[in-house]
């Protein structure tokens, strides 16, 4: 359900149970290869855990992101130029935006978040660092092509999409947003957006599956979030986090594996599984020079740069919106 702006609103029943979230478990357990959509990890536990992942030494992703950020200044000052209004997809974290801002000068600043209060926190933080930057968070979701407020209509934008959170959809999905971005960004924008790069399978999996296991208390949290918000009664101790690199389509998939056959019920409705059954819960996607700009053309953007960290980890890729041409 969405409000006259396409801002998703939570849809409780009677039950206070969010409509979406039992809907998407429901369907999702029904299929012969159980899945959940990776949007439900992230409830309070979720996201404070996900930030914890940041910080582990396993998880390179961030610090390589940082790296580039921190490096490249001189670079996104020449390449990005000053006077742009800056449209982050997703609320900025602490860390990265500062660095960009602090590097090209812009004339604006959106945040874009379906998290209000999240949102307005951390745009409050950023006016503390940058008192004279105009800053107008919009409360959206991004998924959707967004009304941007009439004071940055005039102004160049630069949508900046960090992370390598495109990486957790399916190419099909990515495209869509992709394109949506720039009809939200509008002709003549440019998008910076970090991609994180296919490297040996071992140190993708000990990223995605560290020796301290808080990733798989990240895994398993959607499970205990099931049996607390849906009234389920999956046996918890008797699954296991599992991140597996899938060569085919170039990506890590995290599954909570059955270690034994088990029934358990979920909204009243009975679910059964077999040692050894997963439940997929989320895909990271690992791209490759050729992969990355393939995707970012399909989305209607022209790749014209690209940074990658001292180690080759991570890319950081800007374009440009493609002018549409129906040659050759
Ligand atoms: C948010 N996203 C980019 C993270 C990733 O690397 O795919 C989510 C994550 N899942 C497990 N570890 C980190």
């Amino acid at each position: 359900m969405t409000d006259k702006q396409g801002l998703a609103l939570v849809d409780l029943d009677e039950d206070g149970v969010d409509r979406a979230f039992r809907a998407d478990v429901l369907k999702g357990l029904r299929q012969p290869q159980k899945a959940v959509p990776a949007r439900w990890l992230y409830d309070d536990a979720g996201s404070q855990l996900f930030e914890d992942i940041t910080q582990i030494p396993e998880y390179y992703p961030t610090r390589a992101e940082t790296e580039i950020l921190e490096d490249r200044e001189h670079d996104f000052a020449e390449a990005i130029g000053p006077g742009r209004a800056v449209v982050e997809f997703g609320s900025g974290s602490s860390v990265k935006t500062p660095l960009l801002l602090r590097a090209i000068d812009p004339a604006a600043y959106v945040p874009l978040d379906i998290a209000g209060d999240f949102l307005r926190a951390a745009a409050a933080d950023l006016q503390e660092k940058f008192p004279a930057l105009p800053i107008y968070p919009v409360e959206a979701d991004f998924m959707r092509e967004v009304a941007l407020p009439e004071a940055v209509a005039d102004m160049p934008k630069l949508g900046f999409f960090p992370g390598s959170t495109i990486g957790n959809m399916v190419p099909r999905t990515a495209t869509d947003l992709l394109r949506t971005m720039r009809a939200t960004l509008g002709e003549s924008s440019k998008l910076l957006i970090g991609m994180d790069l296919i490297k040996q399978p071992d140190v993708l999996e000990a990223a995605y599956d560290d020796a301290g296991g808080v990733t798989a208390e990240f895994n398993l949290n959607l499970a205990r979030r099931i049996n607390r918000e849906l009234g389920g009664s999956i046996p918890v101790e008797t699954f296991t986090h599992v991140a597996r690199w899938n060569d085919d389509f170039a990506r890590v998939e995290m599954h909570l594996e059955a270690r034994q056959d088990v029934n358990f019920k979920v909204s009243g409705e009975a679910f059964e599984m077999a040692e050894g059954d997963t439940i997929h819960t989320e895909n990271s996607h690992k791209f490759s020079r050729h992969s990355s700009a393939t995707l970012l053309m399909a989305g209607g953007w022209t790749p014209v740069q690209r940074w990658l960290d001292k180690e080759q980890r991570f890319s950081v890729i800007l374009a440009e919106a493609t002018i549409p041409r129906s040659a050759p």
